[in-house]
């Protein structure tokens, strides 16, 4: 099926909150399925071999695709390698004793020596079910923690056989949820090495289902809510994980630790580029109610959550990271989470290893958050929707091929689902345009690839249209599901901005 699709050029407000009218043009796409009926495709990636290769979320499938055919070969299948069942095979699907983990089989990373020597690839999957386990950090009496374990393998190509072989575990102790598992893993350079980077959500911890959990965002020696980096070859320390821990990592003082940067809610996207010189590495994360969040990811900084919440602007002073309805107290609300009575004080007692995002998607006013906040206690559903993107992932697209794009960061989006384009200074530090939206669906976008030549994007699209969380969204209209789509670069956009099939 080729479908051609004219592409909606919005620019949505968003930078420093101005409201800026639509007047520049931009760029047209061929769009086209490449291969469908998926099983939530969630990493994808250009290998090597020019092949695109997919992690399947639910599957629990690496599948080496064909972007010219579509045909699709069966990598792996990490199907026996999990103790949880397919939530979907669960007679009572409401059981939450057996829930299915946020994710399942995430992130991928492919050795860019895959056929020179380093026939390497990094998963990232949830592997294990601990149980459910109520109030159990002293959290909310009527919530639990639901707890899974992630674990960080590496296999080996055989390119023969077309099959992944000989799996290593690095690390076996990252932990998972039923709610914000992050997933994203990525190998980029830190100085002149490569290094591999993994993306760990906060668990959702304190909030909803998990609000028994406490957060530990903030916490340096725990795994939740930060970026981790690991060796993408052992070093020479003799034990089994250690080996795989880089000897100059940040937080090091008392024992190997993975963690490269903290205080991150859900990071979903990862990505890294030189830019003028400059190595520079990006993230997206989910905000609670508002500020999703894009960071310039750095060594040992912290990142604020759940202390502060997109910029130190004090918008959830007064508020926290996410509330719930106190049943023993009507009208009042409670949460696991600590009060944040100044953000600009928490940043500040952060000290200089604090950083604000580089750009908060939705800065929302304190006094919407406070009629939300207020509504979730009641509860009032109808007034519990919220605008957010939900940014899946990111790439930074350095190519010249498409005009004026090179050097900007491209964020598929879950809610609302779009492919978001922002431009970066110079220096790459800094955002310093719009926010321009394409191919806006009622689809989710959960991961991006940029062809070598730039002059193709691949997205991946999940095969449910439903958002986790309060603010279930189910759109009538679903143009793609379960699939990966091809944006061919086409030339400059012709039409006024609008809409068009
Ligand atoms: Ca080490
Ligand atoms: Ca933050
Ligand atoms: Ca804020």
């Amino acid at each position: 099926m080729k479908k051609r699709l004219t592409l909606l050029l919005l620019i949505i407000s968003g930078l420093t909150n101005a409201q800026v009218a639509i007047t520049e043009k931009d760029v047209d796409f061929n769009v086209r399925i490449v291969t469908d009926k998926l099983s939530d495709p969630w990493s994808i990636a250009i290998a090597p071999d020019h092949h695109i290769w997919a992690t399947e979320a639910k599957g629990y499938k690496v599948l080496r695709i064909d972007p010219a055919s579509g045909k699709k070969q069966v990598l792996l299948d990490l199907n026996a390698m999990k103790n949880f069942p397919r939530y979907d095979q669960i007679p009572d699907s409401v059981d939450h004793a057996k829930p299915w983990p946020q994710g399942g089989l995430m992130g991928m990373a492919v050795h860019p020596a895959l056929l020179t020597g380093k026939p390497y690839v990094f998963l990232a999957y949830v592997y294990h079910f601990d149980g459910a386990v109520s109030n159990n950090d002293g959290g909310l009496p009527d919530a639990k923690g639901y707890h899974f374990q992630i674990r960080l393998v590496r296999y080996t190509y055989d390119q023969l056989a077309a099959k992944l072989l000989s799996p290593v575990v690095m690390c076996d102790s990252i932990p998972g949820s039923s709610d914000h598992n992050g997933g994203r893993l990525m190998i980029a350079p830190h100085g002149d090495k490569d290094y591999l980077f993994y993306s760990a959500g906060d668990m959702g911890a304190g909030q909803f289902a998990n609000g028994g959990r406490t957060n530990k965002a903030q916490d340096v020696y725990s795994y939740e809510g930060k970026i981790l980096r690991f060796n993408v070859e052992p070093d020479a320390d003799p034990t089994m994980y250690d080996k795989w821990i880089p000897n100059d990592n940040p937080f090091n003082a008392q024992r190997q630790n993975a963690v490269w940067s903290v205080g991150h809610r859900n990071p979903q996207g990862l990505a890294a580029a030189v830019i003028s010189g400059q190595q520079r590495l990006y993230s997206t994360e989910h905000g609670p109610y508002s500020d999703d969040e894009i960071n310039l990811i750095e060594k040992g900084h912290n990142y604020g959550h759940p202390l502060v919440i997109g910029y130190d602007d004090g918008n959830y002073d007064g508020l926290a990271a996410s509330v719930s309805a106190n049943k023993a107290l009507p009208g009042r609300w409670h949460t696991t989470y600590p009060l944040i009575d100044s953000e600009q004080q928490n940043a500040k007692a952060m000290g200089e290893k604090y950083r604000n995002p580089m750009v908060s998607l939705d800065p929302t006013a304190k006094i919407i958050l406070e009629r939300l906040f207020q509504s979730v206690i009641k509860p009032d559903k109808k007034n519990q929707e919220w605008h957010s993107y939900a940014p899946s992932a990111i790439a930074v697209y350095t190519s010249t091929a498409i005009p004026g794009w090179k050097n900007s960061l491209l964020i598929p989006t879950l809610k609302g689902g779009a492919l978001l384009r922002i431009k970066l200074d110079t220096s790459g530090k800094k955002a310093v345009s719009n926010i321009y939206t394409y191919i806006k669906g009622n689809v989710r976008y959960r991961d991006i690839a940029v062809s070598t030549d730039g002059a193709k994007i691949y997205l991946a699209v999940d095969s449910s249209a439903v958002t986790s969380g309060p603010s279930k969204e189910n759109p009538q209209k679903i143009s793609y599901r379960g699939c990966i789509i091809e944006l061919a670069y086409k030339g400059i956009f012709k039409e006024p901005a609008k809409t068009e099939e």
